[in-house]
């Protein structure tokens, strides 16, 4: 196929999935060309939002939710019951204009459909269960007690490598909270987060949501700046670079509103001696060649006991040597494109950055298929031994890059593990029970989502997702995340009759 043939079909095929979801694509049109990563040419364009635009969002939420903190938190739960229903219908459909979009193999592409209809069916659940505490009072004839309230707005910024699967972690348990969305997809991805808009806007009119709870804005970084500073945004949910977090999170803070931060991941992965070895190479390989090394818990650095590491590294070699990179519309192929040129230029800058702090390339990184594709980035992911954790190796570079290290006793490897400024995944390899509970024990990995036997991404919506220090300390997703997007209130309730005052104070 040529690529302009491979275009057409591109075309072909998001149009009528876009149809089948309900978004006639000429319908939204405008000046933003969307391209995909795929050719590396235009499919189709869409309308842009000012900032004009997103004030009058963020007004529409604003008001939406002086209705919508009053329905009944299970009845809000009957929204995403029925979004969690469309996105299960139309999960190949999405899962096309995603893949068209970002460039994900078919199988990843449904994966990240699937993580939206897996939050759906956690936050239904959870709309029955926003518990708050009963306390005993010190008092008699006193009871004390927690509620928890919506919040308000969230603002919601999303980045390109999970297009749509964060925002429906964020939105799914934002509305069940009783807060009003206004979200603003990666500058990349407005054709997905256009589809996956009309699928809520269909559930919502189905099960007469009040209008105005959820607000799409395809605005620039600069244009979406209200989400920022505006004060009626309660809570700013946004995932992307460090570099995003540090500059907008003291604008948030500066006005006492609330923020979730979903960063940079350095993820490490130790292997150890009494690790199963064949386990460890398939987790490896998934978690650091897997989606193209364009996860947040992509695995980027590989802690692997000095006794081993040759054979493992052998074994790497080999197994990346079978992994089919290539166009994601293909069956078999595992590794798809990169977003784009920079990401490209990204990874050979970092590999050159490697060779010149003493690594060695063991394979990869050589772009592939420009012959075909003149303007799609492939590249083969590629695997640099260090000498040690050099500034390379502490920075994150989102393409596929695992640096290898070696290490003599755990401490060391867990010192390695953790001496980055990321925090966000991080995993073990070992049949050891003593080096794994060690490893999840307060001195060891200091990430937010810490594994045993099995690799740094892939996590289920049902735990916490989110990690420390420069990742910047959010949690989203399962376990009890929901509560960012309450807020708390203590009651103190009297009823003795009598105004006994806390700690025996005497008055009056
Ligand atoms: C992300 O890369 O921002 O754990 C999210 C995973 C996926 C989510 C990744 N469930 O890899």
């Amino acid at each position: 196929m040529t690529t302009q043939v491979e275009t057409q079909s591109i075309v072909a095929e998001l149009e009528a999935a876009l149809a089948r979801i309900g978004v006639n694509a000429a319908s939204v049109a405008g000046p933003n060309p969307v391209l995909t990563p795929v050719t590396g040419e235009q499919i189709a364009t869409t309308y842009v939002s000012n900032k004009a635009d997103v004030q009058a969002a963020i007004t529409a939420a604003d008001e939406a939710f002086r209705t919508w903190r009053e329905v009944p938190a299970p009845v809000r739960g009957a929204l995403i019951k029925r979004w969690g229903e469309l996105l299960t219908e139309h999960k190949e459909d999405l899962a096309i204009v995603v893949a068209a979009e970002v460039g994900k193999i078919h199988s990843e592409a449904l994966g990240e459909v699937q993580e939206m209809i897996d939050i759906c069916d956690l936050a239904v659940g959870q709309s029955r269960q926003l518990f708050g505490k009963t306390m005993p009072s010190e008092r008699p004839g006193h009871r004390l007690a927690e509620t928890w309230h919506p919040l308000g707005v969230v603002g919601v910024i999303s980045a390109f490598n999970f297009p749509v699967a964060v925002y429906a972690w964020n939105t799914a348990l934002a509305l069940v909270a009783g807060d009003t969305v206004v979200w603003k997809p990666a500058e990349s991805c407005r054709l997905s987060a256009v589809a996956t808009n009309a699928l809520l806007a269909k559930a919502a009119a189905e099960v007469g949501a009040p209008a105005g709870i959820h607000q799409l804005v395809l605005a620039d970084r600069h244009d979406g700046e209200p989400l920022v500073s505006d004060p009626r945004v309660a809570l700013l949910s946004a995932t992307g670079s460090v570099r995003m977090g540090r500059e907008i999170a003291p604008t948030v803070a500066a006005r006492f509103g609330r923020i979730l931060l979903e960063l940079g991941g350095n993820n490490a992965a130790i292997v150890t001696p009494s690790a199963d070895l064949d386990l460890a190479l398939r987790g490896v390989v998934f978690a650091a060649a897997g989606t193209a090394g364009q996860r947040c818990t992509t695995l980027r650095r590989l802690i692997v006991h000095e006794s081993i590491a040759d054979a493992f590294v052998d074994r790497i070699v080999k197994a990346y040597g079978t992994l089919t990179i290539g166009n994601p519309r293909e069956e078999a192929t595992l590794v798809g494109p990169l977003i784009n040129k920079n990401s490209f230029e990204a990874q050979q800058a970092a590999i050159a950055k490697a060779v010149a702090e003493g690594g060695t390339v063991a394979c990869g990184g050589n772009r592939v298929l420009s012959d075909k594709f003149e303007n799609g980035y492939y590249v083969e992911p590629a695997v640099v031994r260090m000498p040690s954790q050099t500034s390379v190796v502490e920075d994150e570079t989102f393409a596929p890059i695992l640096y290898v290290m070696t290490y003599k006793t755990l401490d060391e490897a867990i010192a390695i593990q953790n001496g980055v400024p990321q925090g966000l995944s991080s995993a073990i390899f070992t049949n050891d029970q003593m080096e794994a509970e060690i490893f999840l024990s307060a001195r060891g990995s200091d990430c937010g989502i810490a594994n045993v036997n099995i690799g740094t991404s892939g996590a289920e919506i049902g735990g916490a997702f989110g990690g420390e220090k420069e990742t910047g300390g959010g949690r989203e997703s399962g376990a009890d995340s929901w509560k960012a997007y309450m807020r708390q209130a203590t009651n103190t309730i009297n009823y003795s009759g009598q105004l006994p005052l806390a700690q025996g104070v005497k008055f009056l």
